[in-house]
Order: C-alpha cells, then structure tokens, then sequence
C-alpha cells in the first residue's frame, strides 16, 4: 500500500476533447533528468518554460511545445514534476502520455488513479485536507459565487479558522492536564485561568465557524427544491419562469409532464436543483403511472417541496378532494420541507383561496409577508410573486449572506465541527460541576481535539482519504 504512494505517475492533466493546450504531468520522488533527457533531448532549467520538439523513442518530434520542470519539493505534489505543454488533441496527448510513460524504464511510471497528484501534495504537507477538497470543489463550482468560496478554502480560510480553534483547544487541554497533575491546587487553576470563560468563549467561536461552514456547504452541494401537484396547476411553467427558458413542455392537457425534468439554476449564487414531475393522480395509463411514482421518489429526497396548487380551481369539490388526498400522503414528509404555492394568481380574481392565502403578492410587502409564512401566492405566467418564493427557498434552507465572506465547505466538515461542538459542550458541564469532573472534562476535549483534526486531515483515516481523493478527476 505504502509503495503504490511512491510509485511515479504521469496523467493528461487537462479535460478530455480538444482544446487549443493539452498538459501531460509526471510526479515522482526520483529523479526526472533521465526522463527529461529522453522526451526533451536537454536538461531543463528548474520552473523555466523551454519551447522544444517532445521526442518519440525513435527520435521524431510527436508535437512542439512547452516543457517546465518543476524539481522538489517546490512543486504542486511536493515530488520532481514534469509538465509537458502539447497541443491539445486526444491522440497528440495520448502518444505523449504512453511516451512518458516508457522513456525511463527504470522509474517504472504508472498512470495516476482520480485526485493522485493532490493526495501527494496532501501527504506531503502541501496541502491539508479541507484544501485538497475546495480543488476538486474550485473545478466542480457550479455558480461563481461557489467557485469564489471554493478559491478562500484552498487559500486557507477555513483550515486558518480551525487551526485557531485548535490552538484555543490545546491551551486548554494543556490547562486541565496540568491541573491534573497538581490535585491540590485544583480549583484555584481553573478559576484563575477562566477555564469557564474559554469554554464558553469557544462554544461561541465554533457556533459562529459552523455557520459559516454550513453555508458554505450549501453553496457547494445546492438545494434540491421538487415541484409537486396535481396535473395542470403550473408546475412546468414554474419551472421555466425560474429558469427563463423554455425547458418543460406546457400544454392545458392534464398529464402533460410524464417524466421528471431536472434544472440547476442560481439565486444569489446559490445552486438549485429544480425538478418538474408528473402531476399526482391516480391513473390507469402505465406510463402516467411510472412517472407519477418517481414523482413520490422526488419528494421523498427534496430540501423543499413546492406543493403547488391552481387558485382558479380552488373551491372546486372534485379538485379539492384530490389536492386533500395529496395531503394526506404529504403528511409523511416533514412539514418544514413543504411550501404551499397558489399559482395562476393572475386568473383569479376575485376567488377566495384556501383559509391564510396572502391576496398581496406583487405588492413591495409581500417578500416579507410571503417569507413570514409557508403560503405564496404568485404567476408563473406573469411572473409576479416569484421574487417572493426566490427569496422564501433561500430562506427555507437557513440561507444567509456571511459579512466575513464564504469558504466553500463540505457536510463532512459542518459534521465534525458538529462533534467537536458537541464534546466542549459536555467538557463545559464536566467543569462547571461541582467539584469538577476534571478527567471526564479532559477526555471531552481531547475527542473535541480529534473531532476537528479530522477537518485538515490531522486525523483521518486512510479509507476517508480514499473517499475523499477518488471523487476527484485524473491528472489532479
Ligand atoms: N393564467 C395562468 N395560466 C397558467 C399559469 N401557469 C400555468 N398556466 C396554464 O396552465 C396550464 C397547465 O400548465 P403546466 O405548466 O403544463 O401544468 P403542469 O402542472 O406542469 O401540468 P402536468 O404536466 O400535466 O402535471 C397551461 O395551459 C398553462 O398555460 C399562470 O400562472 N396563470
Ligand atoms: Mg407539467
């Protein structure tokens, strides 16, 4: 296991297609000169770009390009890296790839597996982990706004706030530790160092940092958000209104959408995963019926689910019974993931929505009045009131914007700073007893100190890092 993280790699590094630049990298701990030799026909200057013929083992030139070697550790992997500037063509890449991969036979080179080349600037302290995630976050961003907060993790962001956590944590560990040692003199310690204070005072901190991190969780993962009703209450034209374009088909025929339609779109630079489903009722055409069941899966997994409703049917017994028997099956999902949506408010005049429905959408109040409530009324036809629902989904998610500025940050790190939270909670009650329980409150800080080394990879395990590095893509 070990020598496979020693073994030289070579990958394209550049996305697959053609592009007008192709990059292939080789990492690897020996050294390169031989491969240099070989492919460029001259030693290089360490981070110089050199313009040559790449070499083929019979000694034609397979493309000109750039060459730059990058000798260790001041490189991206920390190990001697070469980087081979082509152009970028699949076949010209690929005769340049098998080529580093044979020009030395001695280094043995292999091609790299997903997300290689950033494990070994990880395992080589170039990186941390919370740093390595925000690359793969950095080229997966989705909205500018995540690619901006993915860039303030890889800079440091959030690795610089845990590390003061960390520090704040091991004085403290360090106190209690050496009260320990010293029974007698126990309760003057901690008083006179305020242990009672810094506890809180870092209850405060990780409160303010797990904010922030479950924003920016948020920015990186989106919100899944499912359109559900019965069939012709606007659900595709709702979901074109938000998207501005014309994604779903609309038609007055009941049971126009069959299948589930799926677009990502932003507001504030939050991504939303916005899905239009089949309309819910019972029917006996078997393509209806498939389409309505994976309406249900939908809702299932959905942040939020827009229960949309048609105002110039309200009132109508058969209508309401079928939007009662929706309900009722809604019942089992989470009410605080149900938002209550009466479209076609611009048919509606005059017609008396269900008990609660505001009558003031378009109005400069109704943001704040539709966000006070789960009920919105609105048009997907005109638009008004959807400005309104943007702002109510933001909220539905806990969605805030951070003065201090986002760093992208993943469910794992909002869960470990969870634990962490967690354990100086249970060392703060060990200590505020009387007298206190200082070895139960030192065994809470130290998987306090654990919990939120898992963040920068102080602490983690080797099948978490597989996790972790395989999602990325190969060449990273
Ligand atoms: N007046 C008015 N008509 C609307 C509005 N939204 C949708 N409609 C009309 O209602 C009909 C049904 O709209 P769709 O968006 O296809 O409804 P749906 O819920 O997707 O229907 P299914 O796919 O059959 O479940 C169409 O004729 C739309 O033009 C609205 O806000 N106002
Ligand atoms: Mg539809």
């Amino acid at each position: 296991m070990l020598s496979r993280h020693q073994d030289p790699i070579a990958a394209i590094a550049t996305a697959p297609g053609r592009g007008a630049v192709g990059i292939v990298r080789v990492s690897s701990k020996q050294d390169l000169s031989a491969l240099v030799t070989a492919i460029c026909g001259r030693p290089l200057k360490p981070r110089e770009a050199t313009y040559l013929p790449f070499r083929s083992a019979q000694g034609e030139a397979i493309d000109h390009g750039l060459a730059l070697l990058f000798p260790a550790p001041h490189s991206y992997t920390g190990e001697h890296v070469l980087e081979l500037q082509a152009h970028g063509g699949p076949v010209v890449l690929q005769l340049l790839l098998a080529r580093c991969l044979e020009a030395d036979p001695a280094l043995r080179i292999r091609l790299a597996e997903p997300g290689e080349f950033t494990r070994r600037a990880f395992l080589n302290g170039k990186l941390d982990l919370a740093q390595a995630e925000a690359v793969a976050d950095l080229i997966d961003a989705s909205t500018e706004a995540a690619a901006r907060s993915a860039g303030r993790a890889l800079a440091g962001a959030l690795s610089g706030e845990v590390g003061q956590l960390r520090d704040a944590l091991i004085q403290l560990r360090m106190l209690v530790e050496a009260t320990l040692d010293f029974p007698e003199e126990e309760i003057d310690f901690l008083q006179q160092a305020d242990a009672l204070g810094k506890l809180r005072r870092l209850l405060d901190r990780l409160d303010a940092l797990l904010d922030r991190s479950r924003q920016g969780a948020i920015l990186r993962e989106g919100i899944k958000v499912v359109l559900a009703g019965q069939p012709n209450v606007g659900k595709s034209s709702l979901l074109n209104a938000l998207a501005g374009a014309e994604l779903a088909i609309v038609t007055p025929i009941p049971g126009t959408t069959r299948d589930k339609l799926s677009q990502t779109i932003q507001i504030e630079g939050v991504p939303l995963h916005i899905s239009d489903t089949a309309g819910l009722r019972d029917t006996d055409d078997e393509v209806e019926r498939i389409g309505v069941a994976r309406s249900w899966d939908a809702i299932r997994e959905a942040d939020v689910v827009l229960f949309l409703h048609d105002l110039t049917r309200v009132g109508q017994p058969d209508y309401e019974r079928d939007d009662a028997e929706i309900r009722g099956r809604l019942s089992a999902v989470e009410p605080g993931r149900i938002l209550q949506v009466y479209n076609k408010a611009d048919a509606s005049d005059g017609i008396e929505a269900g008990s609660g429905v505001p009558t003031d959408a378009g109005t400069t109040d109704a943001a704040e009045s539709a966000a006070a409530s789960s009920i919105l009324r609105l048009s997907a036809k005109t638009g008004a009131g959807l400005d309104a629902l943007r702002q109510r989904l933001l909220q539905q998610v806990g969605w805030h914007a951070v003065p201090e500025g986002l760093f992208i940050a993943r469910e794992r790190h909002v869960q470990a700073l969870r634990r962490t939270r967690e354990h100086v909670d249970l060392a703060l009650q060990q200590a505020a007893l009387e007298p206190a329980a200082l070895d139960l409150m030192a065994e809470e800080l130290r998987l306090a100190h654990d919990a939120l080394g898992e963040i920068t990879g102080a602490f983690t395990a080797d099948d978490l890092l597989g996790e972790i590095f395989s999602r990325f893509c190969i060449g990273k």
